[in-house]
């Protein structure tokens, strides 16, 4: 019951933000919504340190409540350990290029400010909770804090242990507030990097179905991208491109991007090296794909099936498959194993299918990743922006089956000023109806999607209205919108 009605808090709000954009304008936007609250946490490896940059450059996107660091099963206090301070560089880097990406939106946050949200969490060892440390005190402030009741995205990066110390905080000192403090997270882990979730969070938080995404896939964006990205994808991680795009001449922040190096074995220089964590904070930009309002919508981030609770993992495309009782993470998650040497379905559907919602974004996404770099460094006016899309009527439809549904973007508009082009398809693996749908022109700014006479009662369709510039680097945003069956 509690799964349903937080998915309907959250649906409401959006229905309502997109209903104001409608009266004003007639045409739903998917811009300049509310941004999302963001607490990171963080081991400081050196993948979370390539993150870390394209975090920052994301700025804009989200409300940073804090950016904390925290041990995990891989890295502690003296255990290939980055520093206490591995954060200040990047924050110093961030510092340099602000005046520049400032021209681009006036919605970064101050230098200032980020540093002021920077705290050492639980770092002593892989999973230790017992100490209160300042990061974890600071999670329970920012949960505490009843001036703002919007939802907070908490992301594990690495161990989930200095978030686990701040709710046993909570429990401990304040067991009235558990409910509310509940109600207000939202988790997103990249695998569980050490046993608190299993040992402490889910026993004593896991009454409250607090919406769990623990992400496997993110491997399509880690370390062993070059086994998992489809050979199109490819040349957006490969040397060329990073150096050209991100690498060289784009200011201090992407100068401290740890790349590959010469000596790094089957790589060359400047190869994409791994970027596993940031999947974590990819959920909480709002590119129009509405992926926050279910985790199984998909999104530049992948997709997710509910397995349990409230808590959603990496679908696995085998009959019969049965997740873990336990924790999701190396030793047990489908898509990590299957990408082990010796492994015999490197090739099969099931591993293409498994990491396909996250690679199919890989260009849009690289691309963005590009046009920021640039905001590092050149003017507006010399810099690409993305286009802003605004599909006419609202983003949730009932029609009836047999019906021609008009379908219109035209008001859709570049800040640059750059040709549009149109793409309206079916998000066929996420929505219900079982077969494939028509459409008028598909690449045309108003078209019609023809509902199948066979849909049925509560079945639903996904259109997704994809929208890229002409720019350089070409940019894409989305407007999704559901339509249900009658
Ligand atoms: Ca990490
Ligand atoms: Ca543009
Ligand atoms: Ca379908």
């Amino acid at each position: 019951m509690k799964i349903n009605a937080d998915l309907l808090n959250t649906t409401k709000i959006f229905s309502l933000i997109a209903l104001v954009c409608i009266g004003t304008l007639g045409f739903s936007q998917n811009h300049k919504v509310q941004k999302s609250r963001v607490i990171v946490t963080s081991d400081g490896e050196i993948d979370d340190e390539c993150s870390m940059v394209r975090f920052l450059l994301y700025a804009n996107e989200m409300d940073i409540e804090g950016i904390i660091t925290s041990s995990s099963q891989y890295h502690w206090h003296g255990h290939k350990w980055a520093g206490d301070d591995w954060l200040d560089p990047y924050l110093a880097a961030y510092e340099e290029v602000y005046p520049n990406l400032i021209k681009h939106d006036t919605g970064y946050p101050t230098p200032e400010y980020l540093k002021s949200v920077n705290f050492l969490g639980n770092v002593e060892t892989e999973g230790e909770m017992e100490l209160v440390t300042p990061g974890s005190l600071h999670i329970v402030k920012v949960l505490l804090d009843e001036t703002d009741h919007s939802p907070i995205w908490i992301q594990a990066w690495g161990g989930t242990n200095t978030i686990a110390r701040a709710l046993k905080t909570i429990e401990e000192e304040h067991p009235e507030k558990m409910e509310y403090v509940a109600n207000k997270i939202r988790f997103f882990f990249i695998w569980e990097q050490d046993a608190t979730y299993q040992e402490y969070i889910r026993p004593h938080w896991g009454k409250y179905n607090i919406l769990t995404i623990i992400s496997d896939q993110f491997e399509a964006l880690a370390y062993r991208w070059k086994t998992i990205q489809p050979a199109e994808m490819l040349p957006y991680f490969e040397a060329k491109w990073m150096n050209e795009n991100i690498l060289h001449d784009h200011g201090a922040l992407c100068s401290l991007y740890k790349a590959h190096g010469t000596s790094d074995k089957g790589f060359e220089e400047g190869d994409f090296r791994s970027e596993g964590d940031s999947p974590a904070f990819i959920h909480n930009i709002q590119t129009g794909l509405r992926n926050m309002e279910s985790p199984d919508w998909g999104g530049w981030a992948g997709r997710y099936v509910k397995v349990r609770e409230n808590t959603w993992l990496d679908p696995v495309h085998v009959e019969g498959y049965e997740y873990p009782e336990g924790r999701w993470y190396g030793s047990t998650g489908w898509g990590r194993n299957a990408t082990r040497e010796g492994a015999t379905v490197n090739n099969n559907s099931a591993y293409k299918e498994y990491f396909k919602p996250t690679w199919q974004w890989s260009d849009a996404l690289q691309n963005d990743f590009a046009a920021r770099a640039d905001w590092c460094v050149k003017d507006y006016a010399d810099a690409n922006h993305p286009p802003v899309v605004r599909v006419k009527g609202a983003v949730n439809q009932k029609v009836k089956a047999g019906q021609k549904v008009k379908l219109n973007a035209s008001k859709s508009k570049d800040p640059d000023g750059d040709i549009l082009n149109f793409s309206w398809w079916q998000y066929g693996e996420v929505d219900s109806y079982e077969g494939s749908v028509s459409f008028g022109e598909k690449s045309s700014a108003k078209t019609f999607l023809q509902v199948p006479a066979d849909a049925l009662p509560g079945q639903t369709i996904h259109v997704i209205c994809e929208i890229k510039d002409n720019g350089e680097p070409q940019l894409a945003r989305y407007q999704r919108l559901v339509f249900e069956i009658e």
